[in-house]
């Protein structure tokens, strides 16, 4: 009877089988395994070793030991790469503003080039020590350089480029005739704010000073444009004393302020009219247009309220909670995962109350990783697990999501046929497909941009986590196999999807200014300009944080 109701299963003469767990080892199950699977749980969702410093993950493919690897020589070898785009534009475009690598050819963005690829290339060419090349780029600013120009520029692509390269180089070098150049540029791009509003017009004229509305979208300015002036006109305040410039994009901020948004998020237009009304209707300077996107038109507006924080030392708090308002909506309305990886994306919304993401992303997107890790610690390195600790529950949440949104930038170069990525992918979200990534022909370009290597450079100072510089290295790699010119340059590619990608005759003065910048500088053992001194426009032009004067600080205002 005993034996049956113990066993009930056993023919009743097999004596009773052993518990599996003897009774003096139950404990294990009641206790030890619920800690060890807290354990797994804690580790799957905090994954530590993602920030702890020298610490790598295996992705994509198991990783060299960062010591193994000489990164001055790697360092080396993108000067190299930008040594042999420089010589050509040197060569064929000398003085032009965009150089054409394949027709061997320069064109203006107006009547006569005002140094788009010479200024934009000024700083890189300073500290990757080309002393040749950067002399008789300075003779060019000083002797052949003239903003008197009656042409029209875009207002925004300019101040980031040009005035942005004049700002840095003058930092970096002490050459006053950068500074000159660059107040005589100012005094011309500030025309673009006369008028009804605060919000500055598209493009000027820079002879007459006269602002000048986009030709598309009704006229309306991009939102990420007219908010992506204030570090240059800012810190030109900062140097002159002339709060001139400081005020005047500073209102432009006020103004966006002041309108309606949705969880911190904006979007992508700005209205000087009523579409239908007069200029002096009361309503112009309202968003215009229902699309929120980190990408094109948005992406800078998020970037530069961060920076603005940075950039004054800290001392004017509403941009820091600007930001983090935004970074919250982000985090709530924007951010989703791919499926079957469960890559993070930052996707679209049609309308600011939609609440269904468009899992659609731009490669532009990828400054955000980097962004989010800068807004984590300001600047400073994690260097131990106390450092880590330190930080509030909200940071760590940024620096996830940055890092994880980084991975799948990565992923976006890694997962194509020639390592290089689209403009534009397309994340799935269906359970039935096997592609965590989707690419449209019609956005399978590459233009070589630096948005992703950005991020893998700030990740690398903050985390020191050399998987960053393995990534950079990977993509250095894909750079040199297919977007190198055997007669000079580089150009941008057709389809990062086919092997050839096809090229197209353009070489983009961000690869300068920017994409080489990042590569030589995450692979820099010395770090030179520290993320806790220095702020980076988003042109890659890094500009001091400084200590604002009561005469140069506007009306350091504060929030209503
Ligand atoms: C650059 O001009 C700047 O980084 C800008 O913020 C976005 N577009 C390009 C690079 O992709």
């Amino acid at each position: 009877m005993l034996a049956m109701y113990s066993n009930n299963h056993n023919d009743e003469n097999e004596p009773p089988r052993q518990a599996f767990f003897p009774r003096r080892y139950r404990f294990l199950i009641r206790i030890i395994f619920p800690l060890i699977a807290v354990y797994l749980l804690y580790l799957i969702v905090y994954r530590p070793e993602n920030w702890i410093p020298n610490t790598s993950t295996e992705f994509p493919s198991p990783l060299p030991h960062g010591s193994d690897v000489n990164w001055l020589n790697r360092q080396q070898q993108v000067r190299k790469a930008f040594q042999h785009a420089w010589s050509a534009y040197e060569r064929d475009a000398w003085g032009c503003d965009e150089y054409h690598p394949i027709s061997q050819r320069g064109s203006n963005l107006t009547t006569q080039g005002i140094g788009f690829t010479i200024v934009d290339s000024l700083d890189t060419l300073f500290l990757m020590n080309l002393t040749d090349e950067f002399r008789r780029a300075r003779d060019w600013v000083a002797n052949e350089l003239d903003f008197d120009i009656d042409g029209e520029v875009n207002l925004f692509e300019t101040t980031i480029r040009v005035l942005g390269g004049l700002l840095s180089t003058y930092n970096l070098s002490g050459d006053m005739e950068f500074l000159s150049k660059a107040v005589d540029l100012a005094d011309r791009l500030l025309g673009a704010f006369l008028s009804p509003t605060a919000i500055p017009y598209a493009s000027v004229n820079l002879r007459r000073k006269s602002g000048i509305q986009a030709h598309f979208a009704s006229g309306a300015s991009s939102t990420s444009e007219v908010t992506t002036l204030q570090l240059e006109f800012k810190y030109l305040s900062y140097l002159t004393g002339d709060e001139k410039y400081w005020k005047k994009v500073e209102e432009t901020i006020f103004k966006i302020d002041s309108l309606e948004r949705v969880d911190g998020l904006v979007p992508i237009y700005i209205r000087h009219v009523s579409v239908s009304e007069s200029l002096d209707n009361p309503n112009d300077g309202l968003f215009w247009g229902s699309r929120i996107t980190l990408g094109a038109r948005g992406d800078s507006y998020y970037e530069y309220l961060l920076k603005q924080y940075i950039q004054t030392s800290r001392t004017e708090p509403m941009y820091r909670r600007m930001y983090d308002q935004a970074m919250q909506g982000v985090k709530t309305r924007l951010v989703n995962y791919s499926l079957p990886s469960k890559l993070l994306f930052v996707g679209e919304l049609l309308h600011p109350t939609s609440t269904s993401i468009i899992p659609k992303m731009d490669h532009l997107v990828c400054f955000l990783g980097g962004s989010l890790a800068l807004g984590a610690t300001e600047g400073r390195t994690i260097r131990s697990k106390e450092d880590y600790s330190a930080l509030s529950k909200n940071s760590r949440e940024d620096l996830r999501i940055g890092t994880e949104l980084t991975k799948s930038c990565a992923q976006m170069y890694f997962t194509t046929a020639t390592g290089l990525a689209p403009e534009i992918v397309y994340f799935n979200t269906d359970k039935t497909s096997m592609d965590d990534l989707n690419i449209k022909p019609m956005d399978s370009h590459s233009l070589l941009r630096p948005e992703t290597v950005e991020s893998l450079f700030i990740l690398w100072r903050i985390t020191r986590n050399v998987k960053y510089r393995h990534w950079g290295w990977k993509i250095f790699e894909a750079f040199e196999k297919y977007a190198k010119h055997e007669k000079g340059g580089y150009t941008s590619l057709d389809d990062v999807t086919t092997i050839p990608p096809g090229r197209r005759d353009k070489m983009e003065t961000f690869w300068l200014a920017e994409t080489l910048k990042y590569l030589y500088l995450l692979f820099d053992d010395t770090d030179v300009l520290p993320l806790d001194k220095y702020v980076f426009n988003t042109e890659a032009h890094p500009l001091p944080i400084f200590m604002p004067s009561e005469e140069v600080r506007g009306a350091g205002w504060s929030r209503s």
